[in-house]
């Protein structure tokens, strides 16, 4: 893969904020091998608490990775948004459709990967690992089960829709199916399984993760 400097002339300042092992910055660095675009980074360090100081809190007052900062300064904190401007920017190869349908489709998808499928396995991880107690206030371990069947739920589902369809969205590679297959490795990290009756999503998991892309910020 061909990279290529950002947005000549202006990327001088510009700094993406990431961290190890954390998938909302890996659904950016995954994004940006796919397009071939090379940002200068910079590691927070999430287990030392460098995103509760101040110097990180002027940047994101939600303590979260991914920070993009432009070269004017603006900030960008969160990840789709930030692989929005980019896909603005830098609209080949198309990541988030292009014709109307196509947009929509892609729409509908990433809203519901990301409600019922990313949410539920974040809200699983942050409720019940020990290492999220002092960050996820409150933590209630509830809370966190109760969204292991949510998850597996939607996987059922999703399962159905790859039996007919290459990939999620669309008949090609988007923004949908990075955004699931990130989700997907961070179940590990969640501690839930994988089911492993769920061939499709077997099939289509190896292919998404087979993409040289794939292994940025993993
Ligand atoms: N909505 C944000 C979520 C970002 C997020 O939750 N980032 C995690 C890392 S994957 C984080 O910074 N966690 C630090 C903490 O919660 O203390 C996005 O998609 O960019």
């Amino acid at each position: 893969m061909v990279s290529r400097p950002v947005n000549k002339g202006t990327p001088k300042a510009m700094k993406l904020y990431i961290s190890d092992r954390a998938p909302n910055p890996r659904r950016v660095q995954f994004f940006l091998a796919e397009k071939g675009i090379e940002v200068p980074t910079h590691k927070v360090d999430l287990a030392q608490k460098e995103h509760l100081k101040d110097e990180f809190l002027r940047l994101n007052p939600r303590r979260k990775v991914p920070v993009l900062v432009l070269d004017d300064g603006t900030i960008i904190a969160e990840s789709i948004a930030i692989c929005r401007y980019f896909e603005a920017l830098h609209p080949q190869p198309n990541l988030f459709g292009a014709a109307p349908k196509d947009i929509a489709l892609v729409e509908m998808w990433l809203r519901q990967v990301e409600l019922e499928l990313w949410l539920p396995i974040q809200f699983a991880f942050r409720h019940l690992h020990p290492a999220l107690a002092e960050r996820e206030i409150p933590q209630v371990a509830q809370w966190g089960e109760a969204n292991k069947p949510k998850v597996l739920d939607f996987l059922g589902y999703l399962n159905k829709r790859l039996a007919d369809s290459a990939y999620i969205a669309l008949d090609r590679f988007t923004i949908v199916d990075l955004v699931a297959v990130v989700a997907i490795d961070f179940m590990r990290a969640a501690r839930i399984a994988l089911p492993e009756d769920l061939t499709h999503i077997a099939r289509w998991r190896a292919e998404v993760s087979a993409r040289p892309a794939a292994k940025a910020g993993a």
